[in-house]
């Protein structure tokens, strides 16, 4: 998988390229990170890459012409990416969203910064509209993160076991409840079921503990 990110902060992504499983990914060549500084296609001496509204009010607005010359030259080299732009006025990223775009061989993220974009770049230019939920971040880069994230570790070989088929909302389920040593701490008790050996019984303890923590903490899940 071939992540082309578009941001004005490209160091950013260290947070995720330096460090656990997403560095591991890139390391082994599973995935790959570029950064565009989308001032690099500014066509001014300033660099500037915003300009204010159309009708007026506050704030500023990313223009047209570099974000679309930076993904001119993106889709020179992958012609077929499907570019994401992440906005808290975007479709709701879930894992069915994740697993849709798991597919795909190479993804464009464009990280808006002030007001967003210009609408005529939502129009022309997008092919996913994303948020990651119902709040306002400073940019589109942290809600990039997540998504390259939360695709990244579905992928074959990224993590060591087969423990991401079964995580938590693959199957529209909370996970069962985890317990580590001791089997005792200041009174509580590990489920004894946990301690018995008998793997049929604990496999039909942790979908029982499954249904009941999803219908105490997400009834809407169950309702799906
Ligand atoms: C992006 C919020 C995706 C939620 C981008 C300000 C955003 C966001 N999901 N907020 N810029």
């Amino acid at each position: 998988m071939k992540f082309d990110v578009i941001t004005l902060f490209p160091e950013m992504f260290s947070a995720i390229k330096d460090e656990g499983i997403i560095a591991r990914a890139l390391k082994k060549s599973i995935i790959e990170i570029n950064t565009w500084q989308l001032r690099d296609f500014s066509a001014n001496k300033y660099k500037n890459v915003d300009d204010k509204p159309y009708g007026g009010g506050s704030g500023m607005v990313m223009q047209v012409e570099p974000i679309r010359n930076c993904i001119k030259e993106i889709k020179k080299k992958n012609s077929d990416t499907k570019v994401i732009y992440l906005s808290p006025q975007g479709q709701k990223l879930d894992q069915k969203l994740v697993e849709e775009l798991a597919n795909f061989e190479s993804l464009t993220m464009l990280c808006g910064r002030y007001e967003g974009v210009d609408e005529r770049i939502i129009e022309n230019d997008i092919d996913y509209e994303i948020s990651i939920g119902d709040y306002v971040i400073s940019g589109g880069e942290l809600a990039a993160m997540v998504v390259i994230d939360a695709i990244s570790r579905r992928l074959p070989n990224v993590l060591g076991n087969a423990a991401s088929l079964k995580d938590s909302f693959t199957d529209d389920l909370l996970d069962y409840p985890y317990y580590t040593r001791p089997d005792e701490l200041d009174g509580q008790q590990v489920p004894e079921v946990l301690l018995s050996g008998n793997q049929a019984k604990i496999d039909a303890w942790r979908i029982e503990q499954s249904l009941k923590k999803t219908r105490q903490k997400r009834p809407d899940l169950l309702a799906k």
